[in-house]
């Protein structure tokens, strides 16, 4: 129609009430990857504390620390070896991107997020950005479009292509957070600052919507939002721009990370950080999890083996997000060669193992709300509903039978099954409980390690 108004207009108020679309949702299961000239150093001290360990902030907080800048930066790679030094080395000599694919696919993920470019400025494809020239992928480091070749790969084995996306840069934006009012020293700002006046136009939202129209992302991540408000970064002229015009805007999907005080708030998706167990993002709103298998999103090769989840502990992760509603986005740390390294691929096949069973419990499902219990810190048993099907997903073996409290049978007794098992099982109700009795199954016929499902 001439003249109809666009379906969304640059206010919070309209863009919040776009729905989520339903891919999203049924999801539950994405890779995040952090990859960038950051995986050369792949340092940073382990710490105790979350966030401490981020190894992506290399350039912030260990080149740009003065006490770690001296005793791990100076010390290895001399004093005036700057963090843009870096770029160079990052090769990627040994990406295969139909590889990566393939073993997101075995890991039974629908989605994947790319780092196209974080805090550190540097950008994962060819960008046209004027300030960028000297600083992507396509002309320091793989001489090749990294955004591209896993987008095509990943799309092309069934899987959904997202990208995550900083605002922020350290080189250019100002925070209150650091004493000299940069994440970076005088010296590095002096050198690469993008003007203020130009930095939004000619900078981040350049290349947002060079991002959209070129790769078409299903999940635009975006992040570092922080320091300025969403009038800064003119996020609901883009957001509107996105929902009414993106060349796919009927899958398209972002998160809350649009400026000062939006997260939780305003957006698409909400998120958490190494925050599984927080309650406050409830079933209310979709939401996501990420974390990396340690305690760090970019490689750290300071991390051993003890500072990784196990894959138990993160197929129980992921149990728990989803019988709260939400997906998980767990995060790998490809090395800077291109390639992954061998423990996280094996978290992940693992994973993909017990999906390959017990994935009808995951996927497409919602939380049930009688099982829905806040803040229990020792639970075992976690459940999600699909149709008329409830899923009793057990993180330790069952030995002894148990009850499910505020089950409505459809039919009595009701029918209940072991995914992966062939072995009946008996149930029974009782005072408006059900009583699962768990088969007596020798370690070896227990159907899959990690978790084990009963589908009532
Ligand atoms: C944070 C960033 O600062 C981290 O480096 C990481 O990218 C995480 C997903 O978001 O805010």
């Amino acid at each position: 129609r001439a003249g109809a108004q666009p379906t969304y207009q640059p206010t919070w108020a309209s863009l919040d009430q776009r729905p989520m679309p339903q891919w999203f949702t049924e999801a539950k299961f994405g890779i995040f990857i952090h990859w960038g000239v950051y995986s050369v150093p792949a340092y940073r001290p382990v710490s105790p504390r979350p966030y401490e360990t981020y190894a992506e902030w290399y350039g912030a907080d260990v080149y740009g620390n003065a006490a770690l800048r001296e005793s791990f930066h100076n010390k290895n790679y001399g004093p005036t070896f700057t963090y843009r030094d870096f770029g160079p080395l990052f090769r990627a000599e040994l990406f295969d991107p139909a590889r990566w694919a393939d073993l997101f696919v075995r890991a039974g993920a629908r989605y994947v997020v790319l780092t196209s470019k974080h805090h550190d400025g540097y950008s994962l494809w060819p960008t046209t950005a004027p300030y960028k020239q000297q600083w992507n992928s396509a002309a320091v480091g793989p001489k090749r479009d990294l955004v591209g070749g896993l987008a095509q790969a990943v799309r092309a084995r069934g899987l959904k292509m997202g990208l995550y996306y900083s605002l922020m840069e350290w080189e250019s934006t100002p925070t209150t957070s650091r004493p000299g009012g940069y994440y970076l020293p005088p010296a590095d700002i002096a050198k690469h600052q993008i003007p203020d006046a130009q930095y939004v136009e000619q900078n981040s939202l350049w290349q947002l919507k060079e991002l959209v129209t070129r790769y078409q992302p299903a999940v635009l991540f975006a992040d570092g939002e922080w320091d300025r408000p969403a009038e800064y970064w003119k996020s609901r002229e883009f957001l509107a721009w996105l929902y009414n015009n993106a060349p796919n805007k009927a899958e398209v999907v972002v998160n809350d990370r649009w400026g000062r005080g939006t997260r939780s708030q305003h957006g698409g998706y909400y998120t958490s950080e190494y925050a599984s167990d927080n309650d406050k993002v409830g079933a209310h709103h979709p939401w996501e999890e990420s974390r990396g298998m340690g305690q760090s999103y970019g490689f750290n090769r300071a991390e051993n083996i003890d500072d990784y989840l196990s894959s138990a502990q993160l197929v129980h992760q992921l149990i728990d997000i989803v019988s709260r509603g939400g997906n998980l986005l767990l995060n790998i740390g490809p090395a800077a060669d291109g390639t992954i390294p061998v423990l996280m691929q094996e978290r992940l096949v693992d994973i993909g193992n017990w999906l390959a069973i017990n994935g009808e419990a995951i996927y497409g499902t919602t939380p049930w709300a009688p099982g829905l219990t806040q803040g229990e810190k020792t639970r075992t048993l976690y459940y999600t509903a699909k149709g008329n099907d409830l899923y009793v997903l057990a993180t330790a073996w069952p030995t002894a039978p148990f009850a499910v409290a505020g089950v409505r049978p459809t039919r009595k007794p009701p029918h209940v099954t072991l995914l992966g098992s062939p072995a009946p099982v008996k149930c029974t109700t009782k005072g408006g409980q059900l009583i699962i009795q768990p088969p007596a199954l020798s370690p070896a016929q227990i159907p899959s390690p990690l978790a084990y499902v009963f589908k009532v």
